[in-house]
């Protein structure tokens, strides 16, 4: 019967689980949720996506008798699927906020990355695996990469040995997958990781006897830069949501009726930028500073008809910040942000409001814990909120014209100046501000944001490769992943912007709207380059 061919998907609560409920489903499989913890001692197969932070899930855990539930299921060798957090919920203990105890089934302690090492934490992107031992689940993964998005992880060791069936390296080796008997977890994302991460859930999912192994290919080593699209979105004066493109941020015609560009369906899009290997895509509501988010209701049905079909991260951004609408009800910007995760984003992106919380942050040296990027971080983790810079290049004769970090621009300005600092804006670039870029990344890597997205006005729309400036300066000034934007016109800017800087993904837009160039162009001419990418 159904009842018995339905999957069991234990879900606390504390985040989007929305995605592994799609990718399920898009197997075709039905989901039975947890109730209680007899629900998780009768499943047939369970899964766990743990999402939030250790500390919480092992309450909820613990409160609900779940915990002890879960060790018994285990400990029969039953079925079992855990997911990032429900990896590191298995070992005995985490750092993240701790020590906190957890499950006790797997020794060893679950640690942060050491970001002194040079690498960027939280690990954001595709990485490849080494196989550790034979694994039904993993065996079409071959050397192919895989979606990982974390800042903890646990390390293999002497005593744990014998559960690894794979681990990774991000300037070590940590554990990407644990095996015992019928008993499997994995620390990447299959349900955001494209097609292989959906046959890795197809093969747990499937009676053993009906597997084939595929044959290996590609030649993922290590990880890899990341390809994005981007889809500026807006309603246009007809009142539909259309996917615009501006050209330094004016998104209008420059026709006597002044319309707004109009480039496709944002649903449509970005299904079809998954099909051609986008490694993620960015929504930004590009009119969010004005309107209340949840308001448009239309943005939240993108997400959610996006999130059915499309199984890599989705970003969205536009008008995350506390709110009072008409009738005076309040809504915190961490409101805000959990109806964006509950209808499929990943990450959310935060733009105006960064400034000012930057800015406040500057000036009193206060991490109050009340300005978006803390709440929001707080509860969903560093890693989920992005902030997204929009600055514009103010030339200089002499650096030292102000109290602000400049650098030496490769092209010099009008007037021959050989200097610029990068303004921040808010309010889509309608105003400037007191505070550069270099200012404002490392004020918001302070309050909690996990990733930056660097947008360049000047640079927007026009086709003539990316501020390798601003990316150079931004990407060495913090330890979090850079997202490099605006400008893209042809497939050597990519290569360009991941030889030249430390940016760890590169995201385009017009180019991609205007079919003009394929993404599947850029990752081979990258690879030409020698240049790791997902393929
Ligand atoms: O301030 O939190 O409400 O967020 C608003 C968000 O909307 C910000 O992330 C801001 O970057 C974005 N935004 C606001 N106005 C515009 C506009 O274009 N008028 N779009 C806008 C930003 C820049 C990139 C673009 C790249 C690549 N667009 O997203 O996709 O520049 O373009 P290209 O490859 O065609 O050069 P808040």
């Amino acid at each position: 019967s159904t009842a018995d061919s339905a999957v069991t998907l234990l879900d606390y609560g504390a985040g989007n689980v929305r995605s592994v409920r799609n990718a399920i489903r898009h197997l075709g499989f039905e989901i039975k949720d947890v109730q209680t913890p007899a629900d998780i001692l009768n499943a047939n197969c369970l899964i766990f996506p743990g999402v939030g932070a250790f500390a919480a899930a092992m309450d909820v855990l613990n409160k609900t008798g779940m915990a002890e539930a879960l060790c018994t299921y285990i400990e029969k060798d039953r079925p079992f699927l855990g997911i990032c957090l429900g990896l590191q919920l298995l070992f005995e203990s985490s750092e993240e906020n701790g020590p906190v105890n957890g499950l006790g089934l797997i020794p060893g302690v679950v640690g942060r990355f050491d970001s002194s090492k040079g690498f960027r934490v939280p690990h954001i992107g595709w990485n490849a695996l080494q196989i550790a031992k034979e694994t039904e689940i993993l065996d079409d993964i071959g050397n192919r990469h895989v979606y990982f998005v974390h800042s903890y992880r646990a390390m293999p060791s002497h005593e744990n040995k014998e559960w690894i069936s794979s681990t990774c390296n991000y300037g070590e080796d940590f554990i990407a997958s644990v095996r015992r008997g019928n008993v499997n977890a994995v620390q990447f994302h299959p349900e955001k990781s494209g097609d292989v991460g959906l046959s890795v859930l197809r093969r747990f999912l499937l009676p053993k006897s009906s597997l084939t192994k595929k044959p290996t290919a590609g030649k993922a080593s290590k990880l890899a830069k990341r390809v994005i699209a981007c889809l500026d979105v807006r309603t246009n004066d007809k009142g539909d949501l259309v996917v615009t493109k501006g050209d330094q941020y004016d998104v209008r015609e420059h026709t006597k009726e002044n319309e707004v560009r109009n480039l496709g369906k944002p649903v449509e899009l970005a299904g079809q930028y998954y099909k051609d290997g986008a490694d993620e895509v960015s929504f930004l509501n590009i009119t969010g500073f004005r309107d209340f988010p949840l308001g448009d209701l239309p943005m939240l049905q993108v997400l959610r008809c996006t999130s059915e079909n499309v199984f890599v991260p989705l970003t969205v951004g536009g008008g995350i910040r506390d709110f009072t609408d008409a009738n005076g009800r309040y809504y915190s910007s961490l409101e805000v942000a959990s109806e964006y995760f509950r209808s499929g984003a990943d990450k959310i992106s935060i733009g105006s409001d960064a400034v000012y919380a930057a800015e406040e942050y500057i000036r009193t040296k206060v991490k109050t814990g009340k300005s978006s990027i803390e709440q929001i971080s707080r509860v969903y983790g560093n890693q989920a909120v992005v902030v997204s810079i929009d600055p514009r290049r103010v030339y200089l004769k002499n650096p030292s014209d102000v109290e602000l970090k400049a650098v030496r621009v490769t092209d010099p300005g009008p007037n021959g100046e050989e200097y610029a600092w990068y303004q921040c804006t808010v309010s889509g670039g309608r105003e400037g501000r007191l505070i550069g870029a270099y200012e404002l990344a490392k004020a918001v890597e302070e309050l909690g944001a996990g990733e930056i997205l660097l947008n360049c006005i000047d640079c927007d729309g026009q086709g003539k490769g990316f501020d390798i400036d601003l990316i150079k300066l931004i990407s060495d000034a913090v330890s979090i992943p850079v997202i490099a934007s605006s400008g893209a016109g042809a497939v050597e800017h990519f290569s360009e912007v991941f030889t030249k800087t430390n940016a760890s993904a590169a995201l385009a837009a017009g180019i991609f709207h205007r079919k003009e160039v394929p993404i599947q162009s850029v990752k081979e001419h990258l690879l030409k380059e020698g240049i790791e990418v997902r393929i």
